[in-house]
This record gives C-alpha cells, sequence and structure tokens, in this order.
C-alpha cells in the first residue's frame, strides 16, 4: 500500500527500533528516566528554549497549554481551520473551559490585523482575550508556512495586550526546513511550543512542549498528570523521538520535493485540479471532477489499486508525504490515480467503435 494519508502513518524505521530497544528507562513521573531526560533537554534547545516536556500527542500538547494559560471563560484567539478548532473533539472548551475565537487567514494564515480586530476589549463587560494561537505550518490550509515577519507583527500585537502565544508546531520542522527560518527563530515568538515527534519525523508517538517558564512548566506537567499524560518507562517512546530529531529532520526536504513532484503529474490529469502554487510542504489538497465516481468512490477504487488518500469534503483529496513514501511510490501514486479517473471517463466519441 502507498498511504498517503497522513504523516502519522510512519512506522519506526530498523535503527530506530534497535534505540528503542537499548533506551535506558525510569519512571518519568518521578523525572527518573533519562531517556525522557535527554529527549526533553535536546528537544528544548533545537527551539531554543529552556525547558520542555514529553506529552503523548500532539492534541496533548496543544490542549496542555491551553489549559495552563487560561482560565475557564477566558477566550483564546485562533484560525478557523486549525487543529485546535476542528480535530481535538471540542477539548479546548471540554478540558479547559475557554471559548474559541475565529480569524479565518487565507489557507490558514492570520495576518496582525485579524488578530488585533479579534482582541476583545479589556472593559468589565466584555470576555477575556487570553492566549494567542498560531498553526505552522497550517494542516487545513495546505502544509503552509507562516512568514516570519506575519509571526513578527502578530507578536507586536501580543505584546501590546499582554497577551502570551501558543504556536502549534506538529510540522514546525518542516516549515523549519522550507523556509530557511531556524526552529529557534520561530519559537522566539511564542511562550509555548509544541512539536510532534511522531508524524513526519517518524517516531510512533510523542511530542514535547517547549518553553523558557519554569512555573508554566511546573503547571503544565500537573496538568499532564490530571489529563492523564504522564507516563512511567516512557523512556522507549523518548529514545524514538531522539532519534528522530537527530536523523530525520533534513531529509523532510524529500517529502516537500514528492509533494511537488505529485502535484505536477496530478496537474496533468484532465479530471483534477490544484491550486497554483499548492504545495508549500508535504501536504496537498486536489478537487477531483469525476462525472462518474463520487468522492467516496474514487477513494475505494484507488485503494483496490493499492493507493491510500483521504477524502476532505465533497470533492478534496489530501496527499500527505512523508518518509515511509518514496519518489518511485508517488510515480506509482500518480498513474493509479490517472488509470482510476481514466477507466471511469465517458468513452470519447472517435474511440467507440463503428457498429458493424
Ligand atoms: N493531524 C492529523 C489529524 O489529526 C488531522 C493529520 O493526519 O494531519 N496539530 C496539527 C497541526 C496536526 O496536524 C495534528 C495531527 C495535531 C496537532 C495532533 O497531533 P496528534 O495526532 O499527535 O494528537
Amino acid at each position: 500500500m502507498i498511504d498517503l494519508r497522513s504523516d502519522t502513518v510512519t512506522k519506526p524505521s530498523h535503527a530506530m527500533r534497535e534505540a528503542m530497544a537499548h533506551a535506558e528507562v525510569g519512571d518519568d513521573v518521578y523525572g527518573e528516566d533519562p531517556s525522557v531526560n535527554r529527549l526533553q533537554e535536546v528537544g528544548a534547545a533545537l527551539v531554543g528554549k529552556q525547558a520542555a516536556l514529553f506529552v503523548p500527542s500532539g492534541t496533548a500538547g496543544n490542549q496542555l497549554c491551553l489549559r495552563a494559560q487560561t482560565e475557564p471563560g477566558h477566550e483564546v484567539i485562533v484560525e478557523g481551520h486549525s487543529h485546535i478548532v476542528r480535530y481535538e473533539q471540542g477539548a479546548a472548551s471540554a478540558l479547559a473551559g475557554v471559548q474559541l475565537h475565529w480569524v479565518h487567514g487565507a489557507q490558514g494564515l492570520m495576518t496582525a490585523e485579524q488578530v488585533e480586530a479579534a482582541v476583545r476589549p479589556k472593559d468589565p463587560y466584555s470576555i477575556q482575550s487570553a492566549l494567542i494561537c498560531i498553526e505552522n505550518t497550517h494542516n487545513a490550509g495546505g502544509g503552509t508556512v507562516y512568514p516570519l515577519s506575519t509571526i513578527q507583527a502578530i507578536r507586536a500585537v501580543a505584546i501590546a495586550h499582554e497577551l502570551p502565544m501558543h504556536l502549534d508546531g506538529a510540522r514546525l520542522f518542516n516549515a523549519v526546513v522550507a523556509s530557511g527560518v531556524s526552529a529557534a527563530e520561530y519559537a522566539s515568538h511564542f511562550t509555548t511550543v509544541t512539536f510532534c515527534l511522531s508524524k513526519g519525523l517518524g517516531a510512533p508517538a510523542g511530542s514535547l512542549i517547549a518553553t523558557d517558564d519554569r512555573l508554566l512548566l511546573e503547571r503544565l506537567r500537573r496538568f499532564r498528570r490530571m489529563y492523564g499524560g504522564a507516563m512511567r518507562q516512557a523512556g522507549i517512546l523518548a529514545a524514538a523521538g531522539l532519534y528522530a530529531l537527530e536523523h530525520n529532520i533534513p531529509r523532510l526536504a524529500e517529502d516537500h520535493a514528492n509533494a511537488r513532484r505529485l502535484a505536477a503529474r496530478l496537474q496533468q490529469i484532465p479530471d483534477i485540479s490544484i491550486a497554483p502554487g499548492a504545495v508549500a510542504t508535504n501536504i496537498l489538497f486536489f478537487d477531483v471532477h469525476s462525472q462518474k465516481l463520487s468522492l467516496p468512490e474514487f477513494v475505494a477504487a484507488l485503494k483496490r489499486e493499492g493507493v491510500l488518500l483521504n477524502a476532505v469534503g465533497s470533492r478534496t483529496c489530501r496527499a500527505v508525504t512523508h518518509l515511509d513514501v518514496s519518489a518511485e511510490a508517488i510515480e506509482q501514486a500518480a498513474d493509479a490515480i490517472a488509470c482510476v479517473l481514466d477507466r471511469s471517463r465517458p468513452p470519447h466519441i472517435d474511440s467507440v467503435p463503428a457498429p458493424s
């Protein structure tokens, strides 16, 4: 199977499994797991922060940051198609008790003016803004990368209103590799930064929350326990995360090249439309305009050809490239897509055999 549903489907390589098998472990709730401690140090340093906390998932990372930096009844400014809004099961309201204030950014990217307009007045009647969240790269926006200047401008708004900023950097290193901006430069504008070790970096699970604020870190640690995310001999997973950080960051460029390769092939197929410049990193959205196949039928037909994709609307598909998909597999996937759509097209009048 060529699995393009997500970069979450990556499986640990043999070398990563070796590192996991030999991981030194201890009880991380006592702070005694050497592998977790090392991962937290390495991860924090990588994004230029003082400290980091290992958490089970990107969702846990986002939700802990929301919970620890707000009080129930506060409002959080966030892009309307962000993961926090769409894919975290309403946890912001259910667990942190906050209201989300959606801002609709072009391809998921908010502007400073939009954020400024979303900040609530500090009067006794208005709900209070407490946190600004940015997702970089932006998943539903098409793996888009925030220009550093936009983040700096949003940061200026945050400073003016004394608001902390949280970065959902589930795919921060895709942004780093695509833009050449360092992770530390991006992270310097945020109080909290989360990034996933799973997804394109290839670890089986785990994310880090990084921050310079030691008191906040202790608050995050308490909420991690409350949310059930404190693990014991988590060093087995941390070893995979360490391996991912040490080996799998620069190669994300290959995934970006593969996403561009797929887009270039799909652009040649008559029943497919792709927005120009649609590929920023490793995520590609494209529309299917088959007259005969519904989108679920198209996805099912493709599965029979050995290619998995996600349908994300009535005619839109998402394909995500990652370290378990080679350039050759991308060509095969494009062939399969062309073949499925070709078969579904009504025969051209010239190609219908004349009655004998
Ligand atoms: N994204 C997944 C799905 O949940 C949609 C995917 O397949 O892309 N932030 C961002 C920007 C994400 O894309 C994701 C996962 C998360 C957070 C959550 O990470 P996990 O799955 O580890 O909780």
